[in-house]
């Protein structure tokens, strides 16, 4: 069994509404369990041509024996599922309904068309990292360290949880 990162994300189409269905969608996953997932962030769109709703943002750690093509494969299922459009034409990084991202696969590297492992931007992304670090503080992005180190860059992101907790 593996241990694998997967980064959730909507900013179209109740973006709650549509991360709640994800991570139930995760949990119905043929040979793979479900470990943790975060709380859900509110963040500032980030690399997007144009100005955007917000997003929402969490990530889930998964155990798993699929391989990690079966595995994206059925992220990009769960996705269509949800009504996730690609256009070839249109902006890169436009508004979506549901990205599933295929964060961290074991210790894995790798460069293959259409999967790149560890995901090769998640270092730069604090609505990956903020998540990421709450469920596992150890989390190491091979090549990169620890990702509680590369949250210092991040700082400046705006990242937010959806349910302030108030403790008293
Ligand atoms: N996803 C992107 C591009 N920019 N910004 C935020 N805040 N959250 C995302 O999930 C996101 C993004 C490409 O997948
Ligand atoms: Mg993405
Ligand atoms: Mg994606």
């Amino acid at each position: 069994m593996t241990l694998a990162a997967i980064g959730l994300g909507s900013n179209l189409a109740h973006p709650r509404r549509q991360i709640a269905r994800a991570r139930y969608a995760l949990t119905r996953l043929p040979r793979t369990r479900v470990l943790a997932v975060s709380r859900n962030y509110l963040t500032a769109p980030i690399g997007t041509t144009g100005p955007q709703p917000d997003y929402v943002n969490a990530v889930a750690i998964v155990d798993t024996s699929l391989t990690p093509r079966a595995l994206l494969a059925r992220l990009f299922e769960i996705e269509r599922r949800q009504r996730r459009r690609r256009d070839p034409d249109g902006p890169r990084n436009a508004a979506r309904t549901l990205d599933l991202d295929l964060l961290l696969f074991s210790s894995r590297r790798l460069h293959a068309p259409g999967l790149s492992l560890p995901h090769p931007r998640m270092h730069l992304r604090g609505f990956v990292l903020v998540p990421l670090v709450e469920i596992a503080p150890h989390a190491a992005i091979p090549g990169r360290g620890l990702a509680s180190r590369a949250l210092r860059a991040v700082r400046n992101q705006r990242v937010v949880p959806t349910r302030v907790h108030v403790s008293r």
